[in-house]
Formats: structure tokens, sequence, C-alpha cells
């Protein structure tokens, strides 16, 4: 059993890997901010099982200090301001926590003697961080960031990459490719649409509003990508790995698969800030709201996964079209609608998690 440490437990990615950590026998640490609303809804199911400690990533002694009283085995630093839209309100905040919140993790490890040769570190880098980089993108393409959250991220990257080589000590680095699942936060476009959906088939609500709808992404499934990266970490030697599907679609196709899955054929008219969508002949359900444009778009992200694959013997096992079910299903059930039936078969292989 290890003790491991991991910090934004509270988010998506943290409480399935806390779930996976207990079932594989870990003592799980994990890091919580104070809120004045409860903000741990998507671990109160494994509460009881957890060490939570208050803390912040942008608070350098309240890090050095957990790591010193934990003394942890591994560290999984998947906190984050990981939102790229809102990294452009506050890109200095972004940058204290995606990017300085990274290094206060390493040097509070790199400062103890016993620690720095022995804790593991794993680091969420992002598919973002390729930016302008046309697709496939894999480990060696040329990164070219274009917003304060992945320029944030590439310098974490980079500092990891520094502490492995400067120290010797073990990072790895999982640039992970977008993914998804039912607790993804509402605000990604992915639970935007699954979340409108199943309101508005309960009559809660008449209107998607999104942005760019040719923004192409490479979707995977949290759970599975939480496996690789436990897997990654028990590697030899540590190393940086792409993870992703290998497949992209733009957001409208995301759209189009959602409402198909639920029987209600969406069609799209007009171009740009003009375009629409509608269901039942002529129903307006979609507009384009220019609110959700960013500065700087990333087109389009695909990843070459050729080097995960190899490394760790691993095919994808869900593609878009079945995240979309999974995740359409979950936010029925949600809403107390019957769900359409297909996500249950899909998740078997997750049993360690609960899917909401
Ligand atoms: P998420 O749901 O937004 O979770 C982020 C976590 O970070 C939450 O637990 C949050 O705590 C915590 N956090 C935020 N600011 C913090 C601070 N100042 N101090 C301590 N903790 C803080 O993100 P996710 O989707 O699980 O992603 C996990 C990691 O992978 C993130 O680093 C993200 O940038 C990266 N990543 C994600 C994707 C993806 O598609 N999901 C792809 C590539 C990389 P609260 O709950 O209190 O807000
Ligand atoms: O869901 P998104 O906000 O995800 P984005 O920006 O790709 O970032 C996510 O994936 C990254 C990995 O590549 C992570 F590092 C990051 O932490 C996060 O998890 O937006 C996806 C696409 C974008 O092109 C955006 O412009 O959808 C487009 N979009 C269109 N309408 C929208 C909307 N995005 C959001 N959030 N909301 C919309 O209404």
């Amino acid at each position: 059993m290890d003790k491991i440490l991991v910090t934004g437990i509270t988010g998506q990615d943290g409480s399935y890997l806390a779930e996976y950590l207990l079932s594989k026998g870990h003592e799980v640490h994990g890091i919580i901010r104070r809120s004045s609303t409860f903000n741990t809804e998507r671990i109160n199911h494994i509460f009881d099982r957890l060490h939570l400690h208050y803390g912040d990533l942008t608070d350098g002694g309240n890090i050095t200090s957990l790591v010193n009283n934990i003394m942890p085995d591994a560290i999984y630093n998947l906190s984050a301001q990981s939102h790229v839209k809102v990294s452009y309100e506050i890109p200095e905040y972004t940058c204290n926590v995606t990017g300085l919140g990274t290094l206060r993790i390493l040097e509070a490890v790199r400062q103890n003697k016993e620690l720095v040769h022995k804790t593991k570190i794993f680091q969420a880098s992002s598919s973002e961080m390729f930016g302008w980089a046309l697709p496939p993108q894999n480990e060696d393409t040329l990164m070219q960031p274009n917003s304060p959250y992945a320029i944030a991220k590439l310098f974490s990257y980079n500092m990891c990459r520094a502490y492995r080589e400067g120290y010797g000590m073990y990072i790895c680095n999982g640039i992970t490719f977008n993914h998804e699942s039912p607790r993804r936060g509402l605000t990604f476009v992915t639970r935007k649409i699954t979340k409108f959906i199943a309101d508005y088939l309960l009559g809660k609500t008449k209107i998607l509003r999104l942005g760019n709808l040719d923004a192409k992404r490479d979707w995977g499934f949290a759970p599975e990508y939480i496996k690789l990266m436990y897997s990654m970490m028990s590697l030899h030697k540590p190393t940086d790995l792409v993870i992703g599907t290998g497949e992209a679609v733009s957001v409208r196709e995301f759209v189009k698969l959602a409402f198909d899955y639920v029987g209600l054929p969406i069609r799209f008219e007009g171009e740009g800030i003009n375009e629409r969508g509608y269901v039942y002949g002529n129903k307006i359900v979609l507009v384009v709201d220019p609110v959700y444009y960013r500065p700087n778009e990333v087109s389009w992200l695909c990843a070459d996964n050729t080097k995960i694959k190899g490394t760790l013997n691993w095919e994808p096992e869900i593609g878009v079209s079945d995240l979309v079910k999974i995740m359409i299903d979950a936010d029925l059930q949600r809403n107390g609608l019957s769900t359409i039936g297909e996500s249950s078969k899909l998740f078997k292989n997750f049993s360690w998690s609960t899917m909401l």
C-alpha cells in the first residue's frame, strides 16, 4: 500500500483517481479548498475513506508543510484553474495556480532529502499546450500555446522535465487530450450540451447557446485516462506520454451525436453567428453566442497516440459516440428521466467507479 497525495481531488479526474487508488488498496490523501458552499460533491460517496487536508496551490508554505507531514510515495498534481476561456479573464491567477502551483510541489519534494528520490510525481499536462500546432499532435510536436491556461501548463510541463533531468526525480507528464464524463464540470462544452438535452426534455430550458461550433477536439473518457495515469506511474523510467483516442470531431458533430441519441435529430442552417440548430422541422433549439468565443481559438486537436499504445499496450476503449451515450444517460438519470440505456454495458469495465 502506498501513501498517495492527490491535488484537485474534488475535480472530475481527482474524484475518479481517488476511487481507483482506493480500489488498488492505497492510502489516499487529498487537498481541498475552503469554500463557502460544499465543494466535495464528487467525492462524498468515498469521503470517509479519504484523508483530506485544507490547502491551496497558491500557498507555498501550505504545500510544503502538507508534503512534509504526509510524506507521500506519489503525488498526482491534478489541480488547476482548468478553464481555458476563464484563463483570459484571470490570467495572473491562472498562472499562479496552474503554473507556479506545480513548481511549489516540485520544490517541496526536492527540498525534502527523504522524498526527493522517493516520491513519484504525475503532472496533468494538456493537449491545449499544442495550441496553433496542426494535428495529429504527439510528444515531438512543437508546442505553440495560445491561451494563458496553455502557457501556464507549458511552464509546468517544462519545469517537470527540468526537475526530472536536473535532479533525477521521478516525474511523468501525461499530456491528456480532452476527456469527459458524467462528472465533467457544467461549463465545459460536452457537459453543457448533455445537461441541456436532459433539461430540454423536461421542459426546463429552450435554447442552447454555444460559441465556436467548428473547433475539433479528441474527446475521450476520463475514467479510462485515469487508469493510464496510474499505469504511467508504474513504469520503471519516468516519461511523457500523449493520451488521446486519435479521433477528433467538431463541437457541431458532438451536438448532432447527442441530439440523435435521444431521438431528436438536429438540423443546422446559417453560418458564423447566424448559424442556428432546429428540431421538429423549424423549432430553434441552438444559437451561436459570441460571448463564448475566445480571443484565440485552438481549432483542431487530435492525438497521435502511437507512443502510449506501444508503451502501455493500450487501445482506446470509449470513443466519442459511446462517450455521448454515457454522458446523456447520466444526465437523464440525474433528472429522474428514463435512460436510453446503452451506457451501462459501456461502463462495465470501470466497475471500480460509480458513474455519477
Ligand atoms: P477540474 O474538474 O476543473 O478540477 C480542477 C481541480 O483543481 C478541482 O479539484 C479544484 O478544486 C482544484 N483547484 C483549482 N484551483 C485550485 C487551487 N488554487 N488550489 C488547489 N486546488 C485547486 O479539472 P479536471 O477536468 O478534473 O482536470 C484535472 C487536471 O487535468 C487539471 O489540471 C486540468 O487542467 C488537466 N487537464 C484536463 C483535461 C480534461 O479534458 N479534463 C485535459 C487536459 C488536462 P475546487 O473543486 O475547489 O474548484
Ligand atoms: O469544453 P471546452 O471548454 O474545453 P477546452 O477549451 O478544449 O479545454 C479542456 O480541454 C483541455 C485539453 O485540451 C484541458 F486542458 C482544459 O483543462 C479543458 O479541460 O471547449 C472545447 C471547445 C473549444 O473550442 C470552445 O471554443 O468547445 C468550444 N465551445 C463552443 N461553445 C465552447 C462553447 N466551450 C465552452 N466551454 N462553452 C461553450 O459554450
